[in-house]
């Protein structure tokens, strides 16, 4: 693998059109519940999402990993007849390959190969929009190559037989690069933090209104940005093509009781997403830590829908707004899709919504259930919200400014050096307040 430093593209150097063939990998431990043609569609889907012109995919079983290719010797063969037979150029490897295995397998089979990890990385590389995005995919994008180097390093040492030989000049370069890398890293780092706090003085700005956030959350291509354009009346880029969003967008909608509120679209989830993407996307996903509401959109005419909606749950945990969190907010789950369902099965699911109170079956691309979904995120955004009386010092902006962020302030009065606010805050708020 080349290493580009200099251009900071964050690519790994796949060309559009570029002829592909696509390979998963079905080792029993991986992955549970999901069935591997959809996990292999799924990986088709990514590779296209960039706009490669897949030529080829098939599964391989796989008993026991193997440290140099991952895959057995005669299947390594197979996939070389593959890319050969079908003129293919690069190899696109649907799961985690070690250094060796890529540099392994790009010999064997005289392609270029990329993992699941790389696939993605390039894709936010080349979706990315705004600035912060960008910088964020750059940074994720270096950690995975330094990452690289440091594994390549101990491999070079284990060929030269121990940790006694100092010097060579292969570790010299690598040393080199690693430095250049973490450079860069922290130059990433800081211009990270001079967007971060313009962004947050327009958060600031935003949240001292008292308008609820709503943002939508949920597995790639489940129908997010469909459901935003309808709500909001739209043109968010919505497709059939994975993490067709990339960038949070918001918008105002319309909901029963409230003169305002605010929706926000985002980034879609995917399953193993790398774990140098969730920590670069956590400040992206503020929006979503910082919501009234999440509402969870699913694919519910997917085969792998209770897989994706694991994922899902694992990835907010990850960002620190998971179910467990007892501060969490309240989530909707929008059962989406439910047009594409036979009768029998859209009926059943319909009927068990009817008995629950965080679910709602929807078809954002019809508008059924459009008017009961505003309802009932109405109805959760009022839920339990009291009003409160609080005096706190005048010279206590940070606690005030955290109540007009959180809470609906009716009244705010000085007397003196004292402050008394009249808020309406939700029992999670209220709670949050006292711990402050
Ligand atoms: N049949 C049907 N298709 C839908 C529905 N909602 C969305 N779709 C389709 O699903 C595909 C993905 O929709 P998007 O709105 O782009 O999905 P997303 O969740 O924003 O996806 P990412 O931004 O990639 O994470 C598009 O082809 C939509 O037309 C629905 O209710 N029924
Ligand atoms: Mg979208």
């Amino acid at each position: 693998m080349t290493i580009d430093i200099s251009s900071g593209s964050g690519t790994l150097d796949v060309t559009r059109g570029e002829r592909a063939v696509v390979i998963g990998v079905d080792q029993q431990s991986r992955r549970e519940g999901r069935s591997a043609d959809a996990r292999l569609d799924e990986a088709v889907g990514l590779a296209e999402a960039i706009g490669i012109d897949v030529v080829g995919q098939r599964t391989f079983r796989l008993r026991s990993p193997k440290p140099a290719t991952l895959l057995g010797k005669g299947q390594v063969e197979e996939i070389a007849g593959m890319t050969k037979g079908n003129e293919a150029g690069l190899l696109v490897v649907d799961a985690s390959l070690t250094p060796v295995q890529q540099k392994s397998l790009e010999e064997q089979v005289g392609t270029k190969v990329i993992d699941r990890t790389g696939l993605i990385l390039e894709i936010f590389g080349e979706r990315a929009a705004t600035a912060e995005g960008r910088l964020q995919v750059e940074l994720a994008h270096l950690d995975y190559q330094a990452g690289r180097l440091v594994r390549s390093w101990t491999h070079l040492e284990r060929q030269r037989g121990g940790f006694g030989f100092l010097g060579g000049p292969g570790e010299t370069q690598i040393e080199a690069d690693r430095r250049l890398i973490r450079d860069r890293m922290a130059r990433i780092r800081r211009e990270l933090e001079q967007v971060k706090r313009t962004r947050s003085l327009h958060r600031d700005r935003r949240h001292r209104a008292p308008w609820p956030v709503i943002a939508l959350v949920g597995y790639t291509n489940a129908g997010k940005s469909t459901l935003f354009n309808r709500m909001t009346g739209g043109e968010v880029l919505a497709e059939n093509m994975l993490f067709a969003t990339l960038d949070p967008t918001m918008r105002e909608i319309r909901l029963p009781g409230f003169d305002k509120a605010i929706l926000s679209d985002t980034v879609g989830f995917v399953s193993e997403l790398p774990t140098q993407l969730v920590a670069a996307f956590r400040a992206t996903l503020e929006e979503v830590a910082s919501a009234d509401l999440l509402i969870h959109v699913r694919d519910m005419a997917h085969p792998d829908r209770d897989a994706q909606r694991e994922d899902v749950l694992g990835v907010l945990a990850q960002l620190g707004v998971g179910a467990e969190d007892e501060a969490a907010q309240p989530q909707i789950e929008a059962w989406n899709k439910v047009d594409l369902l036979e009768p029998e099965e859209r009926d059943a699911l319909v009927t068990e919504a009817e008995r629950r109170e965080d679910v709602v079956p929807i078809s954002a691309l019809s508008g059924f259930g459009l008017d009961a979904l505003r309802e009932r995120i109405a109805e959760q955004l009022h839920h339990g919200s009291q009003l409160h009386d609080i005096s706190l010092p005048a010279s206590d902006g940070g606690k005030i400014a955290w109540l007009h962020a959180r809470g609906d302030v009716i009244e705010q009065r000085t007397h003196d050096s004292e402050v008394r606010l009249q808020v309406r805050l939700s029992p999670e708020n209220w709670a949050r307040f006292q711990s402050l």
